[in-house]
């Protein structure tokens, strides 16, 4: 048995440098920060605490199930641990970057975390054109739930109850897709409970920045987490040769290359390429793969 078992079980649900929220499993929420220099806490980490005045200490990380990141040259930006699935919302307006929703979607695979897409505001009237570039998507097998949080409020809630209950859901989404208003529909006392969390990160400096675990439900069983937006969504940690395995659609025609390590873009006998030109792997994908594969292969330095 570890000698950190005596100590009290804790959640992180929010954290932000080396600032965290722990909550007890009778939901009283602790400000703590990490022993020495300890890798960052996450949202969603179970930790093991100790009391230290009117705070508490984190003396003990658990193993993490999952762990969703990025990856710039320069450096990690962890979202959150032990995640069940990942909703990536988008909406029909504004144009969605469809580069940030397939490496949202790469991150996930390679972290572990089945994803989901919600296309927010399909109240709008011009939903089509979201609609068709999200159809790769579909077909790949990606899971595509139509959405209006703010236009049909009742529906949507009705959609999304038989997905998050009883799970632990990243939402993830650009700016302005419609992430606070889904939170504000779905978690009862959203503002009290972000409230609370700014009151234990102890100030109101985070208010913006930090990553937040929403409860979904009063017998806590399934929780939203919610994340500020982000500029970019690097994939260092995924080695070049490996992205195509990551893409589901690239990865059904994987095994027909005349070469074993064929990387899909110029080699001769290329069954990925095949498929893009019968149209079985859309055009827009495949454009996805290359510039994302020579943003792995390149050198860092
Ligand atoms: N038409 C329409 N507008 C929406 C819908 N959901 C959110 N909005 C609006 O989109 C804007 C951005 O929403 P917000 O929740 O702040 O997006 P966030 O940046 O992802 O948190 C706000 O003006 C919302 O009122 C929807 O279902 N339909
Ligand atoms: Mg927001
Ligand atoms: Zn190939």
């Amino acid at each position: 048995m570890s000698r950190f078992q005596a100590l009290d079980l804790g959640l992180v649900v929010a954290a932000h440098g080396r600032h965290a929220v722990v909550e007890t499993p009778e939901g009283r929420r602790v400000q703590c920060h990490p022993r020495g220099k300890k890798s960052e806490l996450v949202v969603g980490d179970r930790v093991r605490w100790a009391p230290s005045g009117d705070e508490g200490v984190v003396e003990h990380l658990e193993p993490r199930r999952s762990l969703l990141y990025r990856q710039d040259d320069w450096r990690t930006k962890s979202f959150a641990a032990n995640l069940d699935q990942l909703l990536v919302l988008v909406a029909s307006s504004p144009v969605f970057s469809e580069s940030q929703l397939a490496r949202a979607l790469v991150a996930a695979a390679d972290a572990g975390v089945p994803a989901v897409i919600g296309l927010n505001k399909t109240d709008l009237p011009d939903s089509d054109g979201a609609r068709a570039r999200l159809a790769p998507y579909r077909a790949m097998g990606v899971e595509v739930v139509e959405l209006a949080a703010k236009g049909r409020a009742a529906e949507t809630r009705e959609r999304l109850a038989a997905l998050l209950d009883g799970r632990i859901t990243l939402l993830l989404g650009p700016s302005g897709a419609g992430k606070s208003t889904l939170v504000n529909l779905l978690v009862p006392g959203a503002q009290a409970q972000t409230g609370e969390i700014s009151q234990a990160l102890n100030s109101g400096r985070h208010t913006t920045t930090a990553t937040r675990w929403y409860w979904l439900d009063a017998d806590r069983r399934g929780a939203l987490i919610d994340s500020p937006g982000f500029q970019e969504f690097g994939l260092r940690h995924i080695a070049p040769e490996r992205l195509a395995s990551l893409m589901p659609d690239l990865a059904a025609t994987l095994g027909a290359c005349r070469f074993h390590n064929c990387t899909h873009r110029h080699e001769p006998g290329c069954g990925v390429r095949t498929a893009v030109e019968s149209g079985a792997v859309a055009a827009s994908r495949y454009r996805l793969y290359v510039e994302l594969y020579d943003e792995l292969a390149r050198p860092r330095w």
